[in-house]
């Protein structure tokens, strides 16, 4: 009202006063109609209440009932951190900066990795934002938050109904000082497949813009091509690169030396010499045993004084900690273990008890995805399959939703057998998802591996594998599988090198101008990007949030599961503009199959109307 009646005055209609204020800060009018706003959020909560949660939910559990407390953060500005390092020295500096500190750096990867291990990708950036601060005050001296990338990019739109380029941009306006990582696919940025080199190299652009820092980039097949050209794409931008290593089999281990040390040390040479800043060993599965840490940092060491080292790993089998330290002890020269994790990592424990009780709690939210539901302990049993873990949980719902849940253990030997028809690869997206299709394939049609080799050339195979053998990815280490490969494809086209290379580059104007007559003008760089990545399922959030409004402003639960009849509660639909909403009512089925719900919205009645289709 106030800017209504401002804009009908006739003092300022005539400009007899003095705008200039107004003049320059022309955003103030990008007013976005609340009540619209609102009502679509009545909407969903109303068609969550009626229909259960627009998500689909793997595992038959309620989001807890119990609200995490957020520690307590000083106020003012978080003490500075590495990211200042970078800002000053840019990422040769910075990686000096790296290599020259006394003693370990970590890497929390909760923002990311962690979540997409254990709770199937999808933590909210609600939950994010929350803790995000106390991050930035109580852990300043982290090398990294590894906080996007990976298949946090596809989930976000696909299942939270959330943009990731607004994660993105609001956790670094919470968290300036610490560097932020993404993970890259190399020549597959974050999607399933290789894109036009011209779309990798903008989708680094539009990150850095954005506020991403450190690049860890790694092709699913280590193969080289495609590393480097990830590598280009993240350096041309102005990001750090790290350039990863995917690890799998045991480099200590005799019997299996298709990836041997010399296999890790000669592929290290290479990106060495493409002038990576800082070099990972990207243990996706958590394979690396204590005893090969030890000899593959400690040979990496050796050879590359100056690089700085990552080491990331996974805990499957837990013995993730015995490896790290074993690692760290050959990588850093510590006096002592505890010494190492104690004091030169400089993180205040008492921190991480308060961080820790934050998730711990938050978790609980999550409870419709919580791996631990189907995976109570360490499994062992990681060491054969080698299933890594942002696809073991995955695979789990997977299997569950095509009939076969009773039947996961079945399926993870299946992987192997699938494993070795493709003739021993490393797993790791996107290859570790057409081991798992060819897996599931294997179990649904009751095939070993002697009668798939045998039956090749009549089998419907899933549609990842036959591209995987045309060569869509890059080519897998020792070559593709013959006889199987010549069997599979019979005279269907192969891709020779890098399959980049031979793509068509995007032609991103034209994309744009198709966005903005499907979408609207409010198109942006990022949208264009997500479009570029993911089309079909950029198209279906755009329509979702045209229906249900920003619901990535709803707490967990309300997003999840609704609210209960009687609940009150608050949703900031942005700063300074919460609205009070109060779930009033389920209306009777109506002869149209519809119910109405009935709401207070800031102390009015509101009703919508939901279509029952339970
Ligand atoms: C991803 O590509 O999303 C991974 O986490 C690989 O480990
Ligand atoms: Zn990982």
């Amino acid at each position: 009202p106030f800017l209504q009646n401002v804009l009908s005055n006739n003092q300022f209609l005539n400009g007899t006063v003095d705008t200039q204020f107004i003049d320059e800060n022309p955003d103030l009018f990008n007013l976005k109609p609340v009540q619209n706003r609102a009502q679509k959020l009545l909407h969903y909560l109303g068609h969550v209440m009626v229909n259960g949660p627009t998500t689909p939910i793997p595992v038959k559990a309620k989001p807890s009932p119990i609200d995490p407390v957020i520690p307590p953060v000083p106020l003012g500005e978080p003490p500075v951190g590495f990211r200042d390092v970078l800002l000053r020295e840019g990422p040769d500096g910075f990686a000096k900066a790296v290599r020259a500190h006394q003693g370990l750096l970590l890497m929390d990867t909760t923002f990311r990795d962690a979540h997409q291990s254990l709770l199937a990708t999808r933590v909210r950036t609600h939950d994010l934002k929350r803790i995000a601060p106390f991050v930035a005050h109580s852990f300043s001296n982290l090398f990294s938050v590894e906080n996007w990338g990976g298949a946090t990019f596809d989930v976000a739109m696909r299942f939270l109904c959330e943009c990731p380029w607004k994660r993105l941009q609001e956790l670094r306006a919470l968290m300036p000082n610490v560097p932020f990582q993404m993970l890259l696919r190399g020549a597959n940025a974050v999607g399933y497949t290789n894109y036009p080199d011209n779309a990798v190299f903008k989708f680094c652009e539009v990150a850095k813009e954005n506020g991403m820092d450190i690049f860890r980039v790694f092709d699913s097949l280590n193969y080289l091509p495609n590393m480097l050209l990830g590598m280009e794409a993240a350096g041309a931008a102005g990001g750090v690169v790290e350039a990863a290593i995917s690890y799998t089999g045991d480099v200590s281990d005799p019997m299996r030396q298709k990836y041997s040390l010399d296999y890790y040390l000669k592929l290290a040479d290479e990106l060495v010499k493409a002038g990576t800043h800082i070099l990972c060993i990207k243990d996706m599965a958590g394979l690396l045993k204590p005893d090969s840490g030890r000899l593959l940092v400690g040979a990496l060491r050796d050879r590359f004084p100056n690089v700085p080292i990552h080491v990331h790993t996974h805990d499957t089998a837990g013995a993730g900690v015995a490896a790290m330290l074993a690692c760290a002890e050959a990588g850093t020269i510590c006096p002592t273990m505890g010494h190492c994790v104690t004091c030169r990592c400089s993180i205040s424990l008492e921190k991480v008890f308060d961080y820790s009780e934050y998730w711990e709690v938050t978790r609980g939210l999550y409870a419709p995805f919580d791996c631990t539901a189907t995976m109570k302990s360490g499994n062992a049993d990681v060491y054969e399959n080698e299933i890594p873990g942002g696809q073991y949980t995955n695979l789990h719902f997977q299997a569950h939703s095509m009939g076969l849940g009773n039947k996961f253990k079945e399926v993870k030997k299946a992987y192997v057998e699938a494993n070795k028809l493709l003739g021993d690869l490393i797993k790791v997206t996107p290859s570790s998802k057409i081991v798992g299709d060819l897996a599931q394939f294997m179990v649904q049609n009751a095939l070993t591996r002697a009668e798939v080799e045998e039956r090749a050339d009549e089998l419907s195979f899933p549609l990842s594998v036959v591209e995987f053998l045309q060569g869509h990815i890059g080519i897998p280490h020792g070559g593709f599988p013959e006889p199987f490969r010549s069997k599979v494809l019979k005279s269907l086209p192969r891709v020779e090198g890098r399959p980049g290379a031979s793509l068509p580059p995007m032609d991103f104007q034209v994309l744009e101008k198709q966005l903005r007559d499907a979408h609207g003008d409010e198109i942006t760089p990022e949208d264009v990007m997500s479009a570029a990545m993911y089309p079909k399922v950029f198209q279906e959030f755009k329509e979702f949030t045209r229906t249900f409004g920003p619901v990535d402003c709803l707490d967990t639960r309300l997003f999840l599961d609704g609210p209960k009849i009687a609940e009150e509660f608050e949703v900031e639909l942005e700063r300074g503009k919460t609205l009070h909403i109060k779930a009033l009512a389920l209306g009777d089925l109506n002869k149209a199959g519809q119910r109405e719900v009935f709401f207070e919205l800031n102390g009015q009645l509101r009703s919508v109307l939901v279509k029952d289709t339970v």
